[in-house]
């Protein structure tokens, strides 16, 4: 055979069967977004699987995650998970050529595997398996009637015909292209179908006039923002609010639907309410941070807004419920949202006169859907998973001792008060300030105790009072400022906050496992001769 021949004869058996698995693949998802629009969007295959994975996540590898990728986790598990998936088809695909019969059934099994994955999320049902059941048997008939095409190497003819060891592949050629194309018409419909399912949700937010506080906020004091440049702002706008949930799609709830239940032990009164019920009641505003566990030292997962609710503690005690001091039987509020999570706060804290806060407002908007529209918990002092449960709908009063809530299955702590911090925003780290005078400011928090005092030194010297942002309550952090009179050279910058119970901010070292990482934020910096 010479050697253009050769190059003749193209992709062999074998490189079709992989192309074969890939696009079986692809349209058992495209198929499955389709149905999945049908079901319920958590329903589809990748998303099954990758909350699936979530779940399953043990709490140091979601703490290395975060720090990895921050924000990006999601992004970097769904393309973790695609990558795994093409893998696998390529594999199956290459199997098919083969032995089909194993192929397909290896593909089909694919689809059980991620219905198994699908019922396995918390508030899933039966019917969430049907996407992905949907996706293997497509997967399955797809790989199977391409494979199929592949034409088997003839032997030599003995008259005229393509030369020994040809294929014919224009058949898979053609199927090839009608199941992709029919794939991405049925992704892209599924697409279309799941916006088009969103739209009363979409209408629902767009729709709603929050009405004005029956307790409005004083105004923010004048010199609650310092205006240093580089500086966290003090009301951090709603597009810059850090997002922290498992959440792989955003549930997007139709506000007009939704209901809130609160029952449990000591409710005498069980309370089953809908957005109007609580838009008519008394509204109150209140500016509070929000900080999740999962903030390193000097890190970005923290958030200043202000929020407008009802206070949940009249809604409790509506119900019938005394707190655990007046020998209520419940210690524990579990908070469950429409996609399964559940957060557990004590209820002592929403009952000890703060201002826990169903909100229904950010900032002067309906909350955003990414932070929990159309109903949120907001309760100062808590770090978010055991207080600011998003997509509230159910209230349930128990027992710490009877009941662990999602994270706390994960190793996380019961009891997660929020524990006292200080930022350096400015100088950044490795920044080459000019010596003479450097502006050195950030942010503190001890929500609800309030912060008294920030201290700033220099490469381990002696400590330096910050001037603190004007005080906006103690439930929100503060901006501060040092001025540093810096000498050439490379320094080491080093904050901390003392509360206005007296308490300093400790310097020991803890990771943010179980309940809240502690040390002093550092920054090094050269300075410029
Ligand atoms: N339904 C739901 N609510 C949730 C979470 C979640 O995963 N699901 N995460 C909690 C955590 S860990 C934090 S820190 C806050 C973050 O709220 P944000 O995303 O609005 O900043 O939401 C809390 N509420
Ligand atoms: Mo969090």
């Amino acid at each position: 055979m010479t050697r253009e021949n050769r190059t003749k004869r193209g992709p062999g058996r074998s490189a079709l069967g992989a192309v074969g698995g890939l696009l079986a693949a692809f349209a058992g998802l495209a198929l499955a977004q389709l149905a999945a629009a049908a079901v319920r969007p958590e329903a589809a295959p990748l998303t099954a699987v990758g909350g699936a994975v979530v779940d399953r996540t043990p709490a140091a590898v979601k703490e290395w995650a975060i720090r990895r990728f921050g924000t990006d986790d999601k992004l970097v598990l769904t393309l973790g998970i695609c990558v795994v998936l093409a893998v696998v088809a390529i594999g199956v695909g290459l199997l098919a050529v083969r032995r089909p019969a194993a192929g397909t059934a290896l593909a089909a099994a694919f689809g059980v595997f991620g219905a198994a994955a699908a019922v396995s999320r918390p508030e899933a049902g039966g019917q969430d398996a049907l996407p992905s059941l949907l996706a293997g048997c497509t997967a399955a008939g797809v790989l199977y009637l391409l494979v199929r095409a592949i034409p088997r190497p003839r032997p030599r003819p003995s008259g005229a015909g393509p030369p020994p060891g040809a294929l014919d592949r224009r058949g898979f050629g053609r199927l090839a292209v009608a199941a992709l194309a029919l794939s991405a018409a049925a992704g892209y419909a599924g697409r279309r179908l799941g916006a088009f399912g969103d739209a009363g949700a979409t209408a629902s937010r767009a729709g709603l006039v929050l009405p004005p506080p029956a307790v409005p906020a004083p105004p923010v004091p004048a010199g609650a923002e310092l205006r240093i440049p580089g500086i966290t702002r003090f009301i951090t706008p709603n597009r810059d609010f850090y997002r922290v949930d498992t959440a792989l799609v955003v549930p997007r709830v139709d506000a007009d639907g939704w209901r809130l239940l609160i029952h449990g032990d000591g409710v005498s009164r069980p309370l089953d309410l809908g957005l109007r019920d609580l838009l008519a009641r008394p509204l109150v505003e209140h500016d509070a941070t929000l900080t999740c566990v999962s903030n390193e030292v000097g890190g970005p997962y923290a958030g200043n807004a202000r929020w407008l609710g009802v206070r949940l503690a009249d809604l409790l005690r509506e119900a019938g419920v005394r707190p655990p001091s007046q020998g209520g039987p419940a210690d524990q509020l579990v908070a469950r949202s429409v996609d399964g999570m559940t957060l557990g706060t004590p209820v002592e804290a929403v009952m000890d006169g703060r201002e826990a806060l169903l909100a229904v407002g950010m900032n002067g908007e309906p909350l955003p859907f990414r932070h929990g529209f159309p109903v949120r918990m907001i309760v100062p002092g808590l770090y978010g998973y055991v207080s600011a449960c998003k997509w509230l709908r159910e209230l349930r009063l128990t027992t710490f001792a009877a009941y662990d809530a999602y994270w706390v299955r994960r190793s996380w702590a019961q009891q997660a008060p929020v524990k006292t911090q200080s930022r350096i925003d400015t100088p950044r780290p490795f920044a080459e300030p000019a010596a003479g005078r450097v502006a050195v400011a950030g942010v503190a928090w001890a929500q609800h105790r309030g912060i008294a005092r920030v201290e700033v030194r220099v490469d381990a010297g002696p400590w330096h009072e910050a001037r603190l942002g004007a005080c906006d309550g103690d439930d929100t952090w503060r901006q501060w400022v040092w001025l540093w009179e810096a000498a050439p050279g490379g320094h080491t910058l080093e904050v901390r906050a003392t509360d206005r119970t007296g308490a300093v901010q400790t310097g020991e070292l803890t990771g943010t496992l179980p309940d809240g990482a502690t040390g002093r934020h550092r920054v090094t910096v050269r300075v410029r001769g």
